[in-house]
């Protein structure tokens, strides 16, 4: 008989040994239940040290505010062209052609980055915002109408996937292809686990449809897509790399909207005092959508490399250490926000971590907010009250921190 091992102990990094002092913990963070509930690992993850030895990969994790930022944000010492995941781009292979913007380190990361920041800009969001608001009225219109419904698929991920693909300018749109490819490019962040196999198992279905669509000819005149292609026209970057960043687009612009939306469901649903708040004060939406990002952070963690031995507040870091950043446990750190569990929509939690932070930020934060606003813009101004119709189900995932299911009553006012 085949015997299947979920997890490989050790992963395609190198194994650093566990270095002198610091806490040894042998826990797999990336284990079904801790991904479903991490509240308790983040926790003690914060409790036993500034960083802790995980002997299962041989990986060090961060998890407490100050040493996550300062991991996340030095890119000189905690590079990310060995890969944001497990898997150490200079021992093995990655499963696709490294991201040009993501998984690139300066000076090559500077030409991509400044084409995205100009597609995404916020004077370039300016046209699309009254798409977004007219989509997010019409769902809300529909959802109330229904009453109860599942706010996973039905209003998480109906939202961002009837407006983002068309501001991408994507002529053909296969919304299931979509999320499974995002849910591919997260989990291939996590170790040789039965959450990766499962997602990667679509990628002959998937993989090739994603290509496809990247293709300038596929690309509506007017989306973001285009403007890629025009800095090729204007020289900035070749065909090819127009073809790799609308990739990057569809990587990164799906399963993270729809994660960030039905979050902020499952935040409202269990605050009716917030939720009150919000409708007294619409204008609340993008701040209710921030402390969301920071209550249950949907991207919880990323991978950086020490490309150099170091020390991050007199923690010795040995060379070669893959470093896991536990976003998500940063962002509840009680020493960096007060009453840190409590959901309180006009905390405004400048610096949280949710979109990274450094030169690798979220370049697409602004599409993101855009979105969010807009749809908590419009349940504020239409629904009453928003009721749990049933138990939500969390949905493990090796970098993000979603719901499979969350069954919700929408009441009229
Ligand atoms: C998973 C992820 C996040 C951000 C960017 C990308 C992927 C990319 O493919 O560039």
């Amino acid at each position: 008989m085949n015997v299947q091992v979920d997890a490989p102990l050790l992963e395609e990094h190198v194994a650093i040994a566990p270095p002198e002092g610091m806490a040894v913990w042998d826990i797999d963070p990336y284990s079904d239940d801790v991904l479903a509930e991490p509240a308790a690992y983040y926790a003690e993850l914060r409790a036993r040290g500034p960083f802790v030895y995980i002997p299962r990969y041989a990986l060090l994790a961060c998890g407490r505010y100050p040493e996550t930022k300062e991991v996340f944000s030095d890119w000189q010492r905690f590079v990310s062209s060995r890969g944001v995941g497990l898997t150490d781009f200079k021992l093995a292979k990655p499963w696709r052609p490294p991201s040009i913007i993501l998984e690139v380190d300066p000076p090559d990361h500077a030409k991509t980055r400044s084409v995205m920041v100009r597609v995404m800009s916020p004077r370039a969001l300016t046209d699309l915002r009254q798409a977004f608001q007219a989509a997010a009225d019409a769902l809300v219109d529909a959802l109330l109408a229904k009453g109860t419904f599942d706010a996973v698929p039905d209003l998480a991920e109906a939202y961002p996937t009837s407006v983002f693909p068309q501001a991408v300018g994507l002529t053909e749109i296969d919304t299931r292809r979509l999320v499974d490819y995002g849910a591919m490019v997260f989990n291939a962040l996590g170790p040789d686990n039965a959450l990766r196999r499962r997602s990667m198992a679509k990628g002959p279905d998937v993989v090739p449809w994603i290509m496809e669509q990247c293709r300038r000819e596929r690309l509506a005149p007017g989306g973001f897509g285009a403007m890629i292609y025009a800095a090729a026209d204007a020289g900035e970057i070749t065909e090819a790399e127009a073809g790799m960043l609308v990739r990057s687009l569809l990587s990164a612009g799906v399963d993270t909207t729809v994660t960030g939306i039905g979050n902020a469901i499952w935040c409202l649903a269990g605050h009716p005092g917030e939720f009150q708040r919000l409708r007294e004060n619409p204008r609340l939406a993008l701040p209710a959508f921030e402390e969301t990002l920071r209550i249950t952070s949907p991207v919880h963690s990323f991978c950086r490399t020490a490309n150099q031995a170091t020390a991050v507040n007199g923690v010795a870091i040995p060379q070669d250490a893959k470093i896991l950043c536990v976003l998500g446990a940063a962002n509840l750190d009680p020493d960096q926000w007060p009453d840190a569990d409590r959901f309180d929509i006009a905390r405004r939690p400048a610096g949280h971590l949710a979109f990274g932070v450094g030169i690798h930020n979220c370049v697409g934060q602004n599409v993101a907010r855009a979105e969010a606003s807009a749809l908590l813009t419009a349940i504020a101004n239409k629904v009453g009250a928003i009721e749990f119709a049933g138990a939500p189900v969390w949905r493990p995932g090796n970098a993000i921190h979603a719901l499979d299911s969350l069954p919700v009553t929408f009441r009229a006012p």
